[in-house]
């Protein structure tokens, strides 16, 4: 079985898309996620100039192979365009494979470990009854773990708090990107929010009792003993996980947290490769691994880097906003559901105008996301839909301190 075409779709329903399919010679279609957020036209640049004509010919059922030879040939390995660019073709070759099978992807991953994926879904409030009528809506959403994220006083928007992005322009599936000519900017006091944001665990805590997982994302924003300092006064709460508390280029900087501090870490959204979990991986430095498959070369390094973890009691915390679409998303389920070291799944939910693009076989019932059992993925992508929906210019915020100087987003 050979691939006989492979092109590339960018589509906006709600926010930008980069989709692959690939064609066999006997016409079976497998569908992959390349999209980048922000830099959606780069990967679609890199794989219609530089990888599509390098497809036409090869054995659709080789890829390994195929992955090796995209990595590999390539010279200039790694990197978010690189690396996004593979997993597209990655995954559309894994639904090629089991739909050919007549398989669910997950059987041919080893068959399910577990019924379905715990999920926590994000809930977050300019002040406290915001907040909580947040949790509740999160929790009634089905989720049963739930991230906290929260405005902090003197500081006119934080990232993760939707009305406040909601607020301050156009913005899409409660995410930060805004559809616009330029980046939006936004402001940033690490002393306020380290002093501020104890107070609200305690006070989600008071209202929602012991027993509920919480999780929190700092986005790479604080420095190691800053870090360290908020991982210390949050143990009292009893966090599920603290995120990207230090920027993700520095692993060291999570050996300086790890000393300071008990509360559960998790990195890796913006992680291309396992290399850059090595060390943090091999030294127990985190605990959970947060690589998203668009982002990370697909299904077959998932399964790699996840296999690596095992040996360490590391588990899978796996990246799930928006900005990853539905295929993207069906694929990391499906190695979450088939992983004996599965940990928790980031679920945001799609808009309905996503969806109307993206046919997902996926369900989520009583707390347990399942993949379903579609031969493939369980994604369909509709090209007719997709095409009323253009792409357009949008951006992620960018970040100022008060004074002036740029800071981490
Ligand atoms: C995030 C994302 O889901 C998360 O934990 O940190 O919302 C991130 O900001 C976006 O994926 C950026 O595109
Ligand atoms: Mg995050």
């Amino acid at each position: 079985m050979r691939i006989a075409a492979a092109d590339v779709i960018v589509t906006s329903p709600s926010r930008n898309f980069v989709t692959l399919k690939i064609t066999t010679d006997d016409g079976v279609v497998g569908w992959g996620d390349g999209t980048l957020n922000g830099r959606e036209l780069a990967v679609s640049a890199y794989l219609a100039e530089h990888v599509v004509p390098l497809l036409i010919g090869r054995d659709a059922h080789a890829i390994e192979d195929t992955w090796q030879f995209l990595y590999r040939s390539a010279y200039w390995r790694r990197g978010p365009v690189t690396m996004a660019a593979i997993a597209a073709v990655d995954m559309a070759l894994w639904d090629i494979k089991a739909k050919v099978a007549g398989l669910p992807l997950y059987q041919l991953l080893g068959g399910a470990s577990r019924v379905g994926l715990h999920t926590y879904g994000h809930a977050s409030g300019r002040d406290l009854p915001e907040l909580f009528d947040s949790v509740r809506a999160t929790l009634a959403e089905g989720h049963r773990s739930v991230r906290i994220q929260t405005a902090i006083p003197g500081v006119k928007a934080v990232y993760g708090v939707a009305a406040q992005a909601q607020a301050s322009g156009e913005r899409y599936d409660y995410e930060p990107a805004g559809r616009g000519p330029l980046p939006t900017e936004e402001d940033w006091d690490t002393g306020a929010y380290l002093r501020h944001l104890p107070t609200v665990f305690e006070a989600v805590r008071n209202e929602f009792g012991a027993e509920l997982p919480l999780l929190h994302d700092g986005h790479h924003r604080m420095t190691p003993l800053q870090a360290s300092r908020l991982g210390r006064s949050l143990e009292p709460y009893d966090l599920f996980w603290l995120e990207d508390c230090t920027p993700a280029e520095n692993p060291q900087a999570l050996e300086v947290v790890r000393r300071n501090t008990i509360t559960p870490l998790a990195i890796g959204e913006v992680f291309n490769t396992v290399w850059d979990f090595q060390h943090l991986i091999s030294n127990q430095l985190i605990d959970y691994v947060r690589a998203a498959s668009t982002h990370f070369g697909g299904v077959s390094p998932l399964r790699k880097v996840m296999d690596f973890a095992a040996q360490y009691q590391i588990k899978s915390g796996f990246h799930g906003p928006t900005d990853v679409s539905p295929i993207g998303f069906a694929a990391q389920v499906h190695v979450g559901l088939s992983i004996h070291n599965f940990g928790i799944q980031e679920y945001m939910l799609h808009s309905d105008r996503t969806n109307r693009v993206f046919d997902q076989g996926m369900t989520f019932v009583d707390g347990y996301l399942h993949p379903s059992d579609r031969p493939g993925l369980g994604v369909d992508f509709d090209e007719q839909v997709a095409a009323e929906f253009p792409y357009q210019r949008a951006y992620l915020p960018f970040n100022r301190l008060p004074d002036g100087t740029m800071h981490d987003w």
